[in-house]
């Protein structure tokens, strides 16, 4: 607790967290999967930058958003998987299907965060345009896949 105090104003505290003994599920969505792709690369080197070993970091993927909350439960009940990072890209359509999905997985991964007592981060981008993802892959809004390894290591710290 008093590390989590420390550390709570401070972003870079992911800096300072060791992680080389840790090991981390990335469950990837299939759909948009040149987008995905780009997420899991950017979640997978920063999870090395900050001294996991690759040997440690087990990817995985679903077919599409909706299947991230079963994939983090699996990886999530293994005891020597420490934290579960889930990926992911829904861009709105003509129907409310986006709206279904983000909800169930936000409710889900939620339910399995609390249920394991784990660090299962939601990295789903959601945006009204392929270009708007694009912007959060790697462009102008950087990447989420960065964000959501850095979210995972900063609650390892806690
Ligand atoms: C069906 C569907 C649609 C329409 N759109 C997306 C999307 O934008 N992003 C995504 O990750 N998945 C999408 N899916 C697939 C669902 O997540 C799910 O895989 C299927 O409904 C099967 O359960």
């Amino acid at each position: 607790m008093a590390t989590a105090l420390q550390n709570l104003s401070s972003y870079d505290s992911a800096g300072f967290t060791d992680i080389s003994e840790k090991r981390f599920g990335l469950v990837v969505a299939e759909w948009n999967r040149e987008l995905t792709d780009t997420l899991s690369n950017g979640a997978y080197e920063t999870l090395l930058k900050h001294g996991a070993k690759p040997e440690n970091v087990f990817r995985n993927t679903v077919p599409g958003s909706f299947e991230l909350t079963l994939g983090a439960q699996l990886l999530a009940q293994h005891e020597e998987v420490d934290a579960v990072i889930c990926l992911g890209v829904v861009i709105k359509g003509d129907t409310k299907h986006d709206d279904y999905i983000c909800h169930a997985v936000a409710q889900g991964l939620t339910t399995v965060g609390l249920k394991y007592n784990k660090p299962v981060i939601f990295g789903l981008v959601t945006t009204n345009t392929l270009e708007q993802a694009w912007d959060r892959a790697g462009g102008q809004h950087g990447n989420k896949g960065v964000e959501a390894a850095v979210a995972a290591i900063q609650m390892l710290g806690f």
